[in-house]
């Protein structure tokens, strides 16, 4: 309840900050985008982790301001980044009660005409849980924002209880592999098995495919290898805020 109050004061005074985290094209590994990821500068417990304030976020309501505090921040980076030349995408997470909220797509539509964004550079990642059992009204919002030229990306792909039927008839222009799967991919057959399955899933669905979490050179290449079209994660880079994105040049074989 007290992080609860002060999440509002925090949305009020402009305390949350975004950092973002490249993802870079396979095999070069060059930046093709950027994840905003938000923290909270918190005037006494210094900066907080998304973990220590989105589950209240979520419980309260706060996550619809919240949601739309990060996609105007992000826009207005946007902005920033493409003024210096750069043409990353962007992608912003949101949550499912976002995207079951009735005015989530009317807002994203207004903001996109207030910015001037390009809704093609604009990727919302939402898990695969959200889209799953009687999600009608999230259905609806990404069929929604599918066809205003919105990116729509399945995040953590792999870890939901969920069947692939709920993928059916989506705007899908990206999965994101969940970095369980990621983690001993270049090392444990089993998988290996899982990421050459979402591998093909995805291009069969139209899709591009990301890895998230790649930490080391011999994943890179075991990716590059199996066809993965884009990678994230603390071999390329971490979060930071955008004037500092920048990639690690991977050492060649
Ligand atoms: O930034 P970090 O690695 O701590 O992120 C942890 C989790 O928080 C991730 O699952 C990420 O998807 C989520 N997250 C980060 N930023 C946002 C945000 O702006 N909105 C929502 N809904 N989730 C976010
Ligand atoms: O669920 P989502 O993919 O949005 O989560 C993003 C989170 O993953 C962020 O908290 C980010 O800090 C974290 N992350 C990004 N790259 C790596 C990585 O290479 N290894 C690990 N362990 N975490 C990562
Ligand atoms: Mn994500
Ligand atoms: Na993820």
């Amino acid at each position: 309840l007290k992080v609860q109050a002060e999440l509002r004061h925090a949305l009020e005074r402009d305390e949350l900050v975004l950092w973002y985290q490249p993802k870079v094209g396979l095999p070069g590994a060059g930046i093709n985008g950027v994840e905003a990821l938000v923290r909270w500068q918190h005037p006494e417990r210094g900066l907080l982790p998304p973990c220590e304030f989105l589950p209240a976020a979520e419980h309260s309501g706060l996550i619809a301001p919240l949601t739309e505090w990060v996609l105007r921040r992000a826009l207005i980076d946007q902005a920033g980044w493409t003024a210096t030349g750069q043409d990353w995408t962007l992608s912003v997470n949101v949550s499912a009660r976002n995207l079951d909220a009735p005015g989530f797509v009317g807002y994203v539509t207004a903001l996109l005409a207030e910015t001037g964004a390009r809704p093609d550079r604009l990727m919302l990642e939402v898990t695969e849980t959200a889209l799953a059992g009687d999600a009608d009204n999230a259905v609806r919002a990404v069929k929604e924002l599918g066809a205003l030229g919105v990116g729509i990306s399945v995040d953590d792909f792999g870890t939901g209880y969920t069947s692939l039927s709920h993928l059916r008839g989506l705007p899908i222009s990206e999965i994101k592999i969940d970095r369980a799967f990621v983690a001993d991919v270049d090392a444990d057959p089993q998988s290996q098995a899982i990421v050459r399955s979402v591998i093909e899933l995805a291009h069969g669905l139209g899709s591009r495919v990301t890895a998230e979490g790649v930490e080391t050179v011999e994943i890179h290449r075991w990716l590059v290898d199996a066809g993965c079209d884009e990678a994230q994660g603390y071999l390329y880079g971490r979060p930071v805020p955008w004037p500092q994105v920048a990639v690690e040049p991977i050492a060649e074989p």
